[in-house]
């Protein structure tokens, strides 16, 4: 992409409005804008790291057994009343009327809608188990709307819905998706560490939260000194019993809510205080909203039997600013290269100079036969300019070409995490974009 022909509104001010780093760089690198509380439009830099997210999310959700769907975002008030959450869930709800005066609500959540579907669909344990999830918008309106897509009111979540026979099922499917969790944020360069959590307005009586380490983060937790040192799970096989090493992990492991939790081995003195951001929540609620609407199929004995559900959800919006909160300096962002919005910045330092023009535009064009993705920095202004947008998008890589290097076949390769900069030949720097 040629930043000619980009649409990439960078600032150098800090908004007076960001009170906390993410939000700052994400307005500045002209990722979003906010068109009303906690409402924001997605820009051309910041939708591809959404896309980039959104993928990453979708592909460990299919690994795990979990299918594709996509329900509205709009549904009817009767449906939650069934469920007996319309009144529950209070001023959060943003309620509206249709033209027929009929009750409906944006949905800030999707058991109703869900369990809907199988109960008009589903007829014997034979179809059983089914794991089904969405990526869809959700609409909460929160009383304190605020830094900026990490709490917002309209908001984008992948959440997915377990339907099993039993409680044993259940709770595979559930470790299923707590073990999926863990290798999507260690994915997405995150070390996101469980916690034992309430279940609030969802229900039921097991559930974890995922955390993610930030100083800025809403929540105050309690975890292992070593976790760091963690590998979460990276090659799994979801036919096999997940249970003992789960348990192995979250009594040794995981993070608790209070200092001396219960449920947890872990000896006080190994404990670290730390704040972090809940960018997963996963629930076991059991037969909660299949008895209240009347899901069942029938069973191996002629039997009627209301299934098992858990559900599982993901800020995929959140997560944006929940990275750039984990990977960030004094210059701007740091993307880990798996959701970076190019691989690879572009600078030509004198655009008035024709052998330097010609060099970059070169190598530009081979980076994009070569799928690369490349942004090319090709607009007139002071290399000065260019450097600080760079470093303020923080794509991982950036290669820098100059007359001095033009007259010697050299560029200059930098790297946007650690400052390291070597020069090799325009050849070499694409070979290693490639590679
Ligand atoms: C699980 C999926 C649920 O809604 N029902 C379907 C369950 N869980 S949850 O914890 O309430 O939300 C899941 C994740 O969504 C993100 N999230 C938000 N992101 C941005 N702004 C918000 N206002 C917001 N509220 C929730 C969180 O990452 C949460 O873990």
């Amino acid at each position: 992409m040629r930043l000619s022909n980009y649409f990439l509104p960078t600032t150098k001010e800090n908004p007076a409005e960001a009170e906390i780093v993410s939000h700052r760089l994400m307005l500045r690198a002209g990722m979003v804008r906010q068109l009303s509380a906690g409402i924001y439009s997605w820009l051309p830099l910041g939708f591809k790291v959404l896309q980039k997210i959104e993928a990453i999310v979708r592909e460990e959700q299919e690994k795990a057994g979990a299918l594709a769907i996509l329900m509205p975002t709009i549904q009817p008030a009767d449906l939650w009343r069934e469920s007996g959450r319309y009144d529950d869930y209070g001023a959060e709800m943003l309620r509206i009327k249709d033209r027929k005066d009929r009750e409906m609500l944006y949905g800030p959540t999707n058991e109703e809608a869900v369990t809907d579907i199988f109960r008009g669909t589903v007829r014997s344990y034979k179809d059983l188990p089914k794991n089904l999830y969405h990526v869809q918008w959700k609409f909460r309106d929160e009383v304190r709307p605020r830094f900026g897509v990490m709490r917002g009111r309209e908001f984008l979540m992948k959440d997915n819905y377990s339907f099993d026979l039993d409680k044993e099922g259940a709770i595979r499917s559930y470790n299923a998706m707590f073990v999926a969790y863990l290798r999507t944020f260690a994915r997405l360069g995150l070390k996101a560490i469980p916690m034992a959590a309430d279940t609030g307005p969802i229900g039921g009586d097991l559930s974890h939260e995922f955390i993610v380490l930030a100083e800025t983060g809403e929540s105050e937790v309690y975890y292992h000194k070593d976790f760091e040192a963690l590998d979460p799970m990276i090659d799994v096989d979801y036919t096999k019993d997940l249970q003992p090493t789960i348990d192995q992990w979250t009594a040794n492991y995981a993070a608790t809510d209070e200092k001396h939790d219960a449920n947890s081995d872990i000896d006080s003195a190994d404990l670290i205080t730390g704040r972090g951001i809940e960018v997963g929540h996963i629930f076991y609620f059991g037969t909660k909203y299949s008895d209240a609407m009347g899901a069942t199929v029938q069973g191996p004995n002629d039997d009627t039997i209301a299934v098992e559900m858990g559900s599982y959800g993901i800020g995929v919006s959140r997560l944006v600013g929940a990275i750039i909160e984990a990977s960030h300096d004094d210059k701007g962002i740091v993307w880990p290269e798996s959701v970076a919005p190019f691989k690879v910045g572009i600078i030509n330092i004198r655009a008035d100079d024709d052998a330097c023009v010609e060099a970059a535009d070169t190598l530009y064009k081979q980076m994009e036969e070569a799928g690369v993705e490349a942004l090319y920095d090709d607009r007139a202004d002071r290399a000065g300019v260019k450097f600080s947008t760079m470093e303020l998008i923080g794509l991982p890589w950036f290669i820098t070409i100059g007359p001095r290097g033009v007259k010697n076949n050299l560029v200059e390769l930098v790297n946007r995490k650690t400052g390291e900069k070597v020069e090799v030949s325009p050849e070499e720097a694409l070979k290693r974009m490639i590679g």
